[in-house]
Order: structure tokens, then sequence, then C-alpha cells
């Protein structure tokens, strides 16, 4: 082997060593409902959103820069699947009184929950028909939302971010494309920074796959590094408020797992009551190496949206 096969061969086993061929099934209904918060609770790991979390938050506060982390909307943006996100300019009529005063304003025509930076709720994905505390979605489902699980009952989330940057960790601008990062990368990245997870926070994993973020979109839409199920499941046990990343689903997609389709949604959303948060803008806090800081991130109240599309905030 000469120093370039053998530099592959490294990098290749570097990476394997991560993949775990595992398999993931839905705990059965009895296991996972009632939810910890109760049979009746609709906002799931907001309920550690409590006055000590926001001071706990504050406290990171030290210099006051604030760092966007969410996706500027626009028609070029990737969009996954069928989604569509138009602006249409209205420029509303002449001008008026003897200030001739105009106005503009715009229809925008898109799925408003599920489009741009992107804060998924409890009503977005199911376990065969059962949502979140084992709900039916048929029963809850209207023409007009769902009248329950809607995204209009979070408001406003202010807890501690942490950065978990497994990029860096294993030196690399991006991981390779389904690339499943395991728990072992998740606390190898979190001791490189001397941080642990505690209850209430919200996790973002930098990946490196946002770099393809209106530069290939068909790349960044065909599939992506991420956390598997037993990441998931990890970071579930930690009492995290919220899970997100620089990619499209937060996980590995397609999952190494061919039978499966996209676990840690459910394992997130259905099973944990924990919110997921995709197409992250992660570059400026990976650049600056910035893993602890205030977080903060409002849905918009659509009564009964599936989620949101957001732009959330970095404070340090
Ligand atoms: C799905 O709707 C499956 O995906 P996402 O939550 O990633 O938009």
């Amino acid at each position: 082997m000469n120093l370039y096969q053998l530099s592959i061969a490294a990098a290749l086993s570097f990476f394997s060593l991560g993949i775990q061929a595992q398999t993931w099934t839905p705990p059965p209904p009895e296991m996972r409902c009632p939810s910890k918060w109760g049979a009746d609770d609709e906002r799931g790991a907001a309920n550690l959103q409590q006055p000590v979390q926001v001071l706990k938050a504050a406290s990171l506060i030290r210099t006051g820069e604030v760092i966007e982390i969410g996706r500027v909307l626009e028609s070029s943006m990737p969009l996954f699947g069928t989604r569509k996100f138009e602006v249409h300019t209205k420029r509303t009529g002449p001008a008026l009184g003897s200030n001739q005063r105009r106005s503009n304003e715009e229809l925008v025509v898109t799925e408003l929950g599920q489009v741009g930076t992107q804060f998924d709720m409890f009503s977005h994905q199911t376990i065969g028909n059962q949502l979140y505390n084992c709900i039916d979605s048929d029963e809850i489902g209207t023409r007009n939302g769902f009248t329950k699980l809607g995204v209009e009952r979070i408001g406003m989330l202010f807890t501690r971010g942490l950065l978990i940057d497994v990029a860096a960790l294993k030196g690399v601008e991006t991981l390779p494309q389904t690339y499943e990062i395991t728990v072992g990368d998740l606390q190898a990245a979190l001791a490189r920074e001397g941080l642990s997870i505690q209850p209430g926070d919200a996790v973002l994993i930098h990946t490196g796959w946002g770099k393809l973020w209106g530069v290939d979109n068909a790349k960044y839409n065909s599939g992506c590094p991420g956390i598997g199920a037993p990441a998931a499941e990890w970071l579930a046990k930690q009492d995290v408020m919220l899970i997100g990343a620089d990619n499209f689903p937060v996980e590995v997609a397609p999952n190494p797992d061919k039978a499966i389709s996209l676990p840690v949604h459910q394992i997130a959303l259905a099973v944990n009551g924990i919110f997921l948060l995709e197409n992250l803008k992660l570059d400026e806090l990976a650049a600056k190496r910035i893993h602890e800081f205030a977080f903060a991130v409002q849905p918009l109240k659509i009564k009964g949206g599936t989620g949101s599309t957001v732009a959330p905030v970095a404070i340090r």
C-alpha cells in the first residue's frame, strides 16, 4: 500500500468505527404513554422551560454578541419533497392623501410550518396513527389544523444552548454523507470542550452539511450525516429540550438500516416530546468555537400547526 492508499484506508476506518448498523423499533404504546409529563400533556420538553432555566441561560450572556442561526427564507433555498416557498410582492394602490402615502406587502405561498430553519412540533410525526402521548392523529386533524398538539402552545424557549461540533471532532469541514453520529461521537465532542449536557438544554449538532445550503441544493436534500437512533435515545435520556442540526432532518438520512424511515423523528417527537430544529446555520458558531450560549427561539403561533419556520439566535 502506498501512502495515499494508507491515508484513504485510515480515513475509512476512522469513520466506519462509528457506524452502528442497528435497527430500531418503536416502543409499544404502553411503554411510551402516558408521557412523563402526564396523559393530558401537549407541551413535552417545553415543560422544562421554567424561570430557573431562563436565569441559567441569561447568566451565559457575557459579551452581548447575538449570532443568528436561522436561514434566510427565499425561493432558491433547499425545499424538502414538494414544499414550496414563493413571495408575491403586492404594491397596494395609488399614493393616498396630500402626504402621498403608499403601501407595499406580499403574499407568501409556502408550508409555513415546514420550510427554512424549522421547528418541528409533536403533531408533525406519528407512529402508525399515534402522535405524542398516543393521541390519534385522525381524531385531532381538521381542515384548519390540529385541535391538539398545535405549535401555538409552545411560545418562547430561552435556555442553555450547546453546540456539539462533530465535524471538528473528526477534523473535517463536513462529515461524509450518510455518516451516523454515535453516542461516542457526542460524548467525545462534549469532552473536547469540557462540557456536559444538563436537563433542558438545546443541543445543536454541527455536521458541516450546511455548507451545501444554497450551493448544491440537490445534494443537500439527497441525504446527510446526522445522529442515529442510539444517539437520539441517549440525548432523550439527558432530558434535553430540543435537538437541532445543520441538515434537513437532524438525523442521518437515509438511515443505515434501509428498513426504517427517519426514526429520530419518532424518538424525539412521538416518544419523548422533544422538539427538532432543522436546517440550522451553524457555521458562525463553529468558526468562532462557541460551544455554550444562551439560546432563544419562538415558534410562530400557528393554531393547530405542525411546526414553524423560525429565526433562532445564540447569545453569548
Ligand atoms: C419530514 O417531514 C419527514 O421531514 P422534516 O421534519 O425533516 O421536514
